[in-house]
């Protein structure tokens, strides 16, 4: 009888722990920093491929990079998909992500290869996309404004109240339009146009594309965002119009990355892998997310901002990327211009 319950204890235990390993095998967890809808696509779309448990987070760039970082000695994510790639090139050199080859590179654009070689294979680019701003037309005409062209246009006196962007601390989306602004002006001048920008700012939101939101809802004028999150309140039936801005502007390399000590890497090297596939990008559109696609057999829409035709600037993904200078520009943000009053 002794013999017999031990038997049967151990064939119980024996069973927990297999179906402990198989639950473990058949998960992953990703930190999504693109906007929700893409976030839930791509969950949902990979569960339906693999069978693989996907729990995910949708967090703003910056403060997706922060959680890494915070949960670094204990990690919970698997994956980081989506958001702008300075902070992917950030938590690479910071030593929170893991190099991976994937099998999928002969598809890519060539951008995409180059952001993985500039952090030794510890991230790769899945979509890139312009920064500019829309506005609304509704409300620029009500409130007898002038209609924007440029980025200095918007230190304009009259658009006091009418502006937003999200704060670059969080935002990836605000972290590029200041890396830009520096860069296209030079850091004195940039400086200085974001301390007039400041005085017609009405909110620094918490995540990069709110601002075009609001202006799409009629509660904000002018939002500082990608354009082709611009795009998507427009061809969603919005007011807005979009500006590739006069001076030039410049872009995002939206990227991807496996988290350091991710407890189901195997399961985030499947999902990585099928990231980049074309038909899984294509459905980018579904969901009206207008970026290039990294895939080169991707679809793309005719609604999409046409990179060729705007006035990019050689934006300096090692140097804006790099830790250094991703939290020496930061901290400058928040000692010389947040702290002004508007
Ligand atoms: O998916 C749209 C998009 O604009 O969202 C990402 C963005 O970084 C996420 O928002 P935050 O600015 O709040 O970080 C971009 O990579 C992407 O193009």
């Amino acid at each position: 009888m002794k013999k017999l319950m031990i038997t049967l204890a151990a064939g119980v235990a024996l069973s927990a722990i297999s179906s402990m390993s198989a639950q473990s095998a058949e998960k992953m967890t990703l930190y999504c920093s693109a906007q929700e809808d893409w976030c839930q696509l791509m969950a949902k779309g990979f569960e339906e491929f693999s069978g693989i448990k996907v729990n995910m987070t949708r967090k703003s760039s910056g403060e997706t990079f922060a959680q890494i970082k915070a949960e670094s000695a204990n990690p919970k994510g698997d994956v980081w998909w989506g958001g702008t790639g300075d902070p992917h090139l950030q938590a690479a050199e910071e030593g929170l992500t893991e190099p991976y080859v994937t099998s999928m590179r002969g598809e890519l654009n060539s951008w995409a290869i180059s952001q993985a070689k500039s952090a030794d294979d510890k991230t790769i680019g899945i979509y890139s996309g312009a920064l500019g701003y829309g506005y609304n037309t509704e409300l620029m005409k009500k409130n007898n404004l002038p209609e924007p062209k440029c980025w200095k246009d918007l230190l304009k006196p009259e658009y006091k109240g009418h502006v937003q962007m999200a704060n670059p601390n969080s935002s990836g989306t605000a972290y590029t339009t200041l890396a830009t602004i520096v860069q296209l002006f030079g850091e004195d001048e940039g400086f200085e146009f974001m301390k007039g920008l400041h005085k017609n700012i009405n909110n620094y939101t918490k995540s990069g594309s709110a601002p075009i939101k609001a202006a799409a809802r009629g509660e904000n004028t002018i939002g500082i965002v990608f354009m082709h999150d611009a795009v998507k309140q427009a061809v969603s039936g919005f007011p807005i119009k979009v500006v590739a801005p006069c001076e030039g502007t410049g872009y995002e390399i939206g990227s991807m990355s496996l988290i350091k000590g991710g407890r189901n890497l195997d399961n985030g090297k499947k999902f990585y892998d099928w990231a980049l596939t074309a038909d899984v990008q294509s459905r980018a559109l579904e969901v009206k997310a207008f970026q290039v696609m990294s895939n080169k057999g991707a679809k793309s829409s005719p609604s999409a901002p046409d990179l060729s035709t705007i006035k990019l600037i050689d934006y300096d993904f090692k140097k804006y990327g790099s830790s250094a200078e991703r939290k020496r520009l930061l901290k400058k943000w928040d000692d010389e211009v947040k702290v002004l009053p508007q």
